[in-house]
């Protein structure tokens, strides 16, 4: 496993080495290409901030702190488990905390995957304690532990009274801001979602429209709540964290026998049922929510490092969208479309390497034009004069002689998503086109910028 560990690690350094060597890259571009366009695509490749704090958190980071606040078997044990994809051995920090809150640290191997701080709700600790400084205790051993961002667990099915919670989370979140002069993120999670009736159905994809309006009726009460006293959270989502693990050689375990097996099992625990709801919008709710930039590429790491390439690889598709968009909105008759198929084929070209591939500029390219059904596109300059239209419909459809930023960012959207399938996941080229092609529907069904469309083909 470490091995495998170790091989992912350097595919993130593959994709680090090749973004280093964007404006080389650029400048060996073919002699056609203006030097206005090359200066565009160094501003807006190299220029990207979020860009480069990707590429910068892929040697510094570090593990999230994260503070949990739910009372006991709300879940937070699991949502953890849920949030790293795999069960993750929970290590006791030496520190003395108060009665009702625990510091530990989240292991995969020897990897140290997040920082928790936990409590059992404000309520429950303070009858553990009993003592009237209980509350300022906790304030100041949170304080000291300095949390990244503060979990809000509840419960989807048992409505409890959350008052005393959201209360001393407020105070809490006014001490630290008192404090540090910093806002402290809240997220609040409603979880057990796939409790919710019908409770028989588990598989998030077989969740009936009834089911997920009443898990958004409950997320609505406790946004009430929430808002009724005052607290200022940065959002609130419901999930599941349902996972049933087994024993590499298939035995099926209950979460509360885990604890007993051999540590070979517990270390290779897989996941016999994957019930999980949401937590992908979670984690991204999270990485807004976290400001410190090392701990935000530290909670993309904090999963399996197969899981991480596929975050990462998504995270990618999504700066280069808002790159595509922001070419766009300031067009150069053309040449942009030159100067997206660069972003686009820069995109391919750093998924690839995440997938242990060096390719080219001109194979990336190649990848791209397949996708819009055109194959063997040597000469971009040339093929854009002669098919015009005809190439844009294919990779960039209803556009016509502009291509507008809505259009331009799915568009790279797409090939993202294809370009995923093909190298990390080893689709083949259909495989992949078919994945290009729905992409480009959903779009459709959005109907995103209609009227633009619209216009667009009408001169087209
Ligand atoms: N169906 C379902 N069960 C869950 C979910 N999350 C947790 N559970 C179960 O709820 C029970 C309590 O979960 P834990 O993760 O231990 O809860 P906790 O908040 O860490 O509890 P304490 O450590 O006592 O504070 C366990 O039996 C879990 O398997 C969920 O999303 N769906
Ligand atoms: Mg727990």
């Amino acid at each position: 496993m470490k091995d495998n560990n170790l091989k992912i690690e350097q595919r993130m350094k593959n994709m680090k080495d090749f973004y280093v060597k964007t404006g080389n890259l650029i400048d060996k571009l073919p002699e056609a290409v203006p030097e206005d366009t090359r200066n565009m695509l160094k501003k807006v490749i190299l220029g990207d901030k979020e860009l480069k704090q990707l590429m910068d958190g892929i040697e510094a980071h570090r593990p999230p702190r994260i503070f949990m606040i739910g009372r006991t078997g709300m879940g937070k044990s699991s949502l953890i488990n849920a949030l790293c994809g795999s069960y993750v051995a929970k290590v006791s920090d030496t520190k003395s905390c108060t009665k009702g809150m625990d510091m530990y640290k989240c292991m995969d191997g020897d990897r140290v995957l997040m920082e928790i701080c936990d409590t059992r709700g404000f309520a429950e600790s303070e009858a553990l304690d009993g003592e009237k400084s209980a509350e300022k205790m906790l304030i100041e051993q949170i304080s000291e532990f300095s949390p990244d961002v503060v979990i809000f667990v509840l419960n989807c099915t048992h409505k409890d009274d959350v008052g005393s919670d959201v209360q001393f989370l407020k105070k809490l979140s006014k001490d630290y801001e008192d404090r540090n002069s910093l806002r402290l993120p809240i997220v609040c999670v409603v979880n057990k979602c796939d409790e919710m009736a019908p409770a028989r159905l588990k598989k998030p994809s077989e969740y009936t429209t009834s089911k997920i309006e009443k898990i958004n009726e409950v997320v609505q009460y406790y946004k009430e709540i929430i808002v009724k006293n005052g607290l200022k959270i940065d959002n609130i989502i419901p999930v599941s964290s349902l996972i049933d693990w087994q024993t590499p050689d298939g035995v099926e375990v209950p979460v509360e026998a885990i604890e007993n097996l051999p540590q070979y099992d517990i270390d290779n625990l897989q996941m016999a049922f994957d019930g999980r709801y949401n937590i992908e919008e979670l984690l991204n709710i999270l990485e807004e929510a976290i400001l410190d930039f090392e701990a935000q590429m530290g909670l993309r790491m904090a999963a399996r490092l197969n899981d991480v390439v596929h975050r990462l690889g998504s995270h990618l598709v999504k700066i280069f969208s808002g790159i595509s968009a922001t070419v766009a909105l300031t067009p150069i008759p053309l040449a942009d479309i030159y100067v997206l198929v660069a972003i686009q084929s820069f995109m391919v070209c750093l998924i690839a390497s995440l997938s242990g591939r060096e390719i080219s500029l001109e194979t990336a390219k190649e990848f791209i034009f397949s996708m819009g059904g055109i194959v063997g596109a040597g000469n971009v300059f040339r093929l854009i004069a002669q098919q015009g239209t005809k190439l844009l419909n294919g990779l960039w459809p209803g556009a016509g002689s502009a291509v507008s930023a809505s259009v331009a960012a799915f568009g790279t959207g797409a090939i993202g998503k294809a370009a995923i399938a093909y190298y990390i996941d080893d689709f083949t080229i259909e495989g992949a086109k078919k994945k290009f092609d729905e992409a480009k529907k959903e779009k459709r069904l959005k109907n995103e910028e209609p009227e633009r469309l619209e216009t667009v083909k009408g001169e087209a």
